[in-house]
Parts: C-alpha cells; structure tokens; sequence
C-alpha cells in the first residue's frame, strides 16, 4: 500500500462510527438545507448525494442565498427488477418527495431527484415499506450489481439473475446504521455493535474507492462488462449454467488535463465451474483492492490501476492464493449484441416482455408520450413485472398470454408502444447521463441536449443511406463517463458548456475503447466532422462493417 498521506476521505470513513458520523445531527439542523462537510460524504454510502440546481446557482448567490440544496436516491436493485406492487410505490413516492421524474441510470437502477432534507427519511421510509433500499447503491463499497436483462429462451436466465443478488448480499457493509439513521431502529449496545456489525470484507475503512460488478449472459452484453471492476459472463451449456469467466480491472473515468488517468477494459482471468469459487473468488478481488488500492490519491484508487500497479500475473497470482484454487482457462463466449431488445418477445415458459424506449431513462409525461402514467396504469393491473437495463429502458415482462392484449392495449393507450416502435435505430441505442441541472461535476449538458443532437444528425445519416443503421453514440456532461462513452462508436464527452471531445473508433459490442478523433467541438463542428465521416464510411466501408470498425480502421489506425 502507499506510504504516502491519505486521502481526507478515509479519515471521513474511519472515525464515522459505521458510516454514522453526525448524520443525525446534519438532519435535524434547520438552518441549511446542506449537511455537515463530512456527512456529505458518508451519505454516499447509503444511496445518496448532496446536490443543488445548478441552473438556479446565480440567482441564488446574487439574491446571497444559500444554493438550493436537495437530495438524489438512488435504489441498490441488484439485477433491476421490481414487482408491480413496487412500481406503484415507486411511482408514488416519486410524485410525493421527487421532482417526480423516475430515472433509470446505466447500472439497471433508479434515482429519484430534487428531495430536501426533511423528505429524505420520509422517502427511504416509503421505499422500505415495499422492500427497496439504497444502502451502498453509492461509497466506497461494492454498488448495485447489474446482470443482463433480457430473458432469452432459457430457464437459466432467472438463476443467473439470482447472482447478482447473491454477490451484493456477499458485499454489502454490516453496518446497521441505516436502519438506524432512516428506519429509526433502535440503536445497537456497544457489545451487540461489536458482534453484528464486525466486517471482515470493509473493515473499518471501506474500499479505497467506489466498486463495481457486472454479469453478462452471452449473447448478450448490454451490460459492457468489462467496463466494471468485476466482470462475470456466464457460460451456458445445454440448458445448463456451466460457471463464469471472470475478468476484473475495468473503469473508465479520466480526468481532462490528468495524463495518469485512463479508460481500462477488464482484463479475463479465467473461469471457474461453481457458486463457491465464484463468490470466494468475487470476495478477494475486493480484499485485494482493499489491501493495495490507492489510498492516498482518489484519482488513481480504482481496481484498475491497482492492477496495472501490481502487474496482472502477480495480480492473478494474488487472487489464487488468496482464494486457495487455481482459476481455470477462461472459456470461449460470443457476444452479439448490446443494445436493448425492443418490442415483444417470449421467454421459454411462454410469458411475454416488451422492452420499452425510455429516452435517457426518464421516465416522464411529454405530451401524448405518457410513459410514466402508462407505466403506472400497467403496474396497477399487477400483470408485469419491471426490469431495468444498463441501456437505460426497462422491460415490462412476465406477462402470461392471457393478459398480453391488455398489456399492449395500455402501451398503446399511452403512447409508450408508438414511441417505442417509431423512433431510429441511432436514437435508441443512444446514452446520456444526467449531467446539469443535478450533477455537480457537469461541464456540459448530456441528456438535456442529446435527444436535440441527434435530431440534427438523423438527416446526416438519410443523406448517406444509414438511418436503417444502429451506430452507439454515448454524450457525457463530463470526462468521468458515466455514460459509458469511451465504449461506444460515437463518444462525445463535455469539455466545456456548449463542448465536447469527440471519440470515435469503439465497437458495437464493448471489446473495445474508441479514441479522441477531435477536441472541444462545439455544435456545428460536430455536425460537420461526422458529415464527414459518414460520408467517407458510406464510400469506404467494406461488407458488413460497422461503423465503429471503420472509424477504427481508417481514421484512428491510420490517423489522416
Ligand atoms: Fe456516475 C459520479 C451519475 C454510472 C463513473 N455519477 C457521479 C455522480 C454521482 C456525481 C457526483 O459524484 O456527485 C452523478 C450523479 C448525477 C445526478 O445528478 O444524478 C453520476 N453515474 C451516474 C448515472 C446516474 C448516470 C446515468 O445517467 O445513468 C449512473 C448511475 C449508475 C448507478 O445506478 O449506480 C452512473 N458512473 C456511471 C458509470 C457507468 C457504469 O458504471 O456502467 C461510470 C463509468 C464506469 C466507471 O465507474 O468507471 C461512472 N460517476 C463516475 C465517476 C468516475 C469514477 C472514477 O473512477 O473516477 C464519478 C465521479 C467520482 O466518483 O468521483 C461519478
Ligand atoms: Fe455528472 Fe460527469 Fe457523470 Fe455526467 S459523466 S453524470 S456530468 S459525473
């Protein structure tokens, strides 16, 4: 580990009592809408940020008020899915406390935004009373473990989504301070707090940063697996789950300006045949980024460069001697898709899901387009299910085919099904984050302005003949990536407002990471430089190729 002076941070985790700190204390404090310097970092930890609206910012400092301060929630919903009863709950404790807008991100989850304080314990009060939580959705710990969302024709799909609950089980903090802080449970004796809340993975000190897990089950991988510090594929075979490859050290957050930093696919390890040794092996992955991550340096504490610090072999040899088996080779796996699979489809006991386009994941009313109302009238029948997607959609699934008119009658009835089957193949595997108004780190708009970029790209993609075309264009308010853009054929990444790096080069499937084409594009340069380039693929392409694999090929291989 370095030697050098900790970050502030973990003294903030060390001396927090279980991620206590004053949390009560900051909750009762009237007088600001803010919570005490350290206790904005503690509430990470249990699924929530400080934020304010930014676009109010000015006028507040000019009227010298305090910012607007409120709370974003965010749910750990291991493998996304909820019942309909929770999607009722959901959609109702949205309207109470929330700027109402349901937003489902790209780890298969949601947040709800704009909640002040005092309607902070309400809210996680509300979520608990249907069984939903957001301990560690957020922190230096292990976040929500996403898995593939889509029921293919395997009974298997349902046993591996039961992985990912599994292995967040595995990796969640014993503290109880949760319950304690917003379920108002009693507090814990000091002897009783020893006994329950000792935690062998976390310790005191939690991980050096945050941590993340993937399941992907082949074909599919719209999860971008090796985008995560653990990434899990299942291996099928004859109906029967063989075991996963493992691969581990992926994260994409760079920091403009900071050459030490790096987007980093996953490297595979290898694969192992039993629940067992994949959690064993799962657990000291974490040990080992708690013992050797970066402590000192937040920039560089991610599992993937600790990896790069320690070598991969003497990582691996690490992994193996802690788990106390040898890995074995990784398997051969397939992917063939990454986007969403959109509209109707039957999983092998014959019930029906529809996967709907959520634009940017928020779930709203926009005129005749009432996904939320058509959404909530769908879950009030109790005839669905909802699961989330790491595309940011959600598939309405489960449904026996006896209710599926009524099912689509609604879809219909609301607009969500015209929505869903109308727009481009462009616009529906598109990805924005949220960027401004909420997110503090934003430096440019994401999901506020993508939709109206990519109106303006659409005739540049008819004017060569490539609107039947699934091109991945990912935009980020920033260089942190929450969106996934350093994956995807087409990356825009927010330098500045009204700004953006352009990536291209990446392919369709998520093996591998695109490359800045051009910096600090405003509008009309984008528009431009992909005229361009569509141009030039639409000429040059050869049989088959994607877009991404053209760009690779001819622009960034061989950079003009
Ligand atoms: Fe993220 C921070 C939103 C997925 C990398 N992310 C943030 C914060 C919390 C800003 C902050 O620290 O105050 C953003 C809140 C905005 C808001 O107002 O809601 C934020 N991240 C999101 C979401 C909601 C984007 C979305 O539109 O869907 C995603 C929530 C996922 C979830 O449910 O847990 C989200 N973030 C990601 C991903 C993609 C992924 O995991 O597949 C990444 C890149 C992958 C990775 O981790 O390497 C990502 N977010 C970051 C980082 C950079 C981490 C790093 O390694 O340096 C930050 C900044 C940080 O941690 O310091 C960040
Ligand atoms: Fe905020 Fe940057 Fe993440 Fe977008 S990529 S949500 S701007 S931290």
């Amino acid at each position: 580990m370095s030697k050098d002076k900790l970050s502030p941070v973990e003294g903030i985790k060390t001396s927090s009592d279980g991620l206590r700190g004053t949390l009560k204390k900051s909750l009762q404090d009237g007088l600001t809408g803010a919570l005490h310097t350290d206790d904005q970092s503690l509430i990470k930890f249990h699924g929530m940020y400080q934020q304010d609206d930014r676009d109010r910012r000015q006028e507040r400092t000019d009227k010298k008020l305090e910012w607007l301060y409120s709370y974003m929630v965010r749910l750990r919903l291991p493998g996304g899915k909820l019942s309909s009863d929770q999607w009722v709950g959901l959609n109702h404790v949205a309207g109470d406390y929330s700027t109402g807008i349901i937003k489902i991100t790209t780890r298969q989850t949601v947040q709800l935004h704009g909640i002040i304080k005092n309607h902070v314990k309400p809210t996680l009060k509300a979520f608990n009373t249907f069984a939903l939580d957001a301990i560690a959705a957020c922190g230096d710990v292990n976040r929500n473990v996403v898995c593939s969302a889509h029921p293919q024709h395997s009974a298997i799909h349902e046993e591996i989504f039961q992985y990912a609950d599994k292995i967040s089980q595995l990796a969640l903090p014993k503290t109880r301070a949760y319950y304690e802080i917003w379920l108002d449970d009693a507090p814990l004796t000091t002897e009783k707090k020893e006994e329950v809340e000792k935690d062998p993975l976390y310790e005191d000190r939690y991980l050096p940063r945050k941590f993340k897990i993937g399941i992907a089950i082949p074909p599919d991988n719209d999860v971008d697996v090796f985008s995560n510090d653990i990434g899990l594929i299942a291996m099928v075979e004859n109906n029967q789950l063989k075991g996963f490859n493992i691969a581990a050290g992926g994260g994409l957050s760079t920091t403009h300006g900071n050459e030490n930093t790096y987007a980093r696919l996953a490297s595979l390890l290898g694969f192992v045949d039993t629940e067992e040794k994949l959690l064993k092996a799962v657990y000291e992955i974490i040990t080992i980024q708690r013992d050797y991550g970066n402590r000192s340096d937040r920039k560089q504490a991610r599992l993937k460069y600790t990896i790069d610090r320690m070598g991969l072999d003497v990582f691996k040899k690490e992994l193996q001697n802690r788990c106390g088996f040898a890995l074995s080779p990784v398997e051969a796996f397939e992917f063939k898709y990454r986007s969403d699979h959109y509209g109707w489809h039957q999983n092998h006991e014959g019930l029906w899901y529809y996967t709907v386009f959520v634009e940017n994941g928020r779930v709203l009313d926009v005129g005749e387009t009432k996904i939320k109302t058509g959404l909530l009238k769908i879950a009030e029948t109790g005839k669905a299910s909802f699961r989330f997607t790491c595309n940011q959609n959600l598939i309405v699934g489960d449904v026996p085919d006896k209710d599926k008119n009524t099912v689509e009658r609604l879809l219909k009835e609301y607009g969500i099904y015209q929505h869903t089957e109308q727009q481009s193949p462009f616009r529906k595997t598109a990805i924005a984050c949220v960027a401004f108004n909420t997110c503090p780190l934003a430096l440019a708009e994401a999901q506020r302005y993508l939709p109206e970029l990519i109106t303006k790209i659409e005739p540049l993609l008819k004017k060569y003949a490539l609107e039947e075309e699934d091109i991945s264009i990912r935009m980020t308010g920033c260089p942190n990536g929450c969106g996934r853009p350093y994956v995807a054929e087409i990356g825009l990444i927010g330098t500045a407002y009204g700004e953006y790096n352009l990536h291209i080069g990446g392919d369709r499937l998520g093996f591998r990471l695109n490359t800045k084409y051009q910096s600090g594009l405003k509008e009309d340069e984008i528009l431009h430089t992909l005229d361009d380039l569509f141009n030039d693929y639409s000429k040059e392409k050869t049989e088959g190729e994607t877009f991404g694999d053209y760009c690779n090929r001819v622009k960034i291989a061989k950079p003009v």
